[in-house]
């Protein structure tokens, strides 16, 4: 973009100025929406930590989607926590997680979270006393990144 730019006069000012403006329109117009999982929702047996890995960066105010059916008598139920570190994480030890989606907000358009801080966000399923996060494989973490 900058050699195109420089070809029609612009010095590295220019291309500097040109990256600022783009940061204004990206912050207010292109703060993403993603649908965690992609086609496949928010669900048991799929690896959230390689969809998470294929879909990153993610930026501060991108907006996860989580989708999942509400439970009935042949559906698991769903949920969305934060564990509050890797240690955490890893043993997907709920104790002391805090619960954003439960197992009914997945329906319809779906739970949806905005990564509002420059943080590290441990996000896993609590159902099952952490079944679902550890074999279901229904965890992962992001760190959105500033968007310039
Ligand atoms: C994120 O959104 C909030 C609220 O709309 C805004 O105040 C903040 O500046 C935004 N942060 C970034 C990095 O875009
Ligand atoms: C994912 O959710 C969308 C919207 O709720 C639904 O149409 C689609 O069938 C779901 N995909 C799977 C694999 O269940
Ligand atoms: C899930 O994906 C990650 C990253 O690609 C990989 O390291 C891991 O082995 C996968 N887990 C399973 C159970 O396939
Ligand atoms: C349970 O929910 C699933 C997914 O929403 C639906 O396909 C199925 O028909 C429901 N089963 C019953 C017994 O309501
Ligand atoms: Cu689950």
């Amino acid at each position: 973009m900058a050699g195109k730019f420089q070809g029609a006069g612009f010095s590295l000012v220019g291309t500097f100025f040109l990256l600022l403006f783009s940061c204004n329109v990206s912050r207010t117009v292109f703060a993403a929406k993603i649908n965690v999982g992609g086609p496949a929702n928010w669900t048991f047996g799929f690896n959230y930590t390689d969809w998470a890995l294929k879909t990153a960066p993610f930026h501060v105010n991108d907006t996860l989607v989580f989708k999942y059916d509400p439970p009935n008598s042949t559906t698991h139920a769903h949920s969305v926590y934060l564990v509050k570190d890797l240690p955490k994480f890893l043993a997907c030890d709920l104790k002391r997680a805090q619960l954003f989606g439960n197992v009914m907000q997945g329906g319809g358009e779906g739970f949806e979270f905005v990564l509002s801080k420059r943080k590290t966000y441990y996000f896993v399923c609590g159902e099952k006393q952490g079944f679902h996060c550890s074999t279901g494989l229904m965890r992962f973490f992001v760190r959105p990144a500033k968007r310039c």
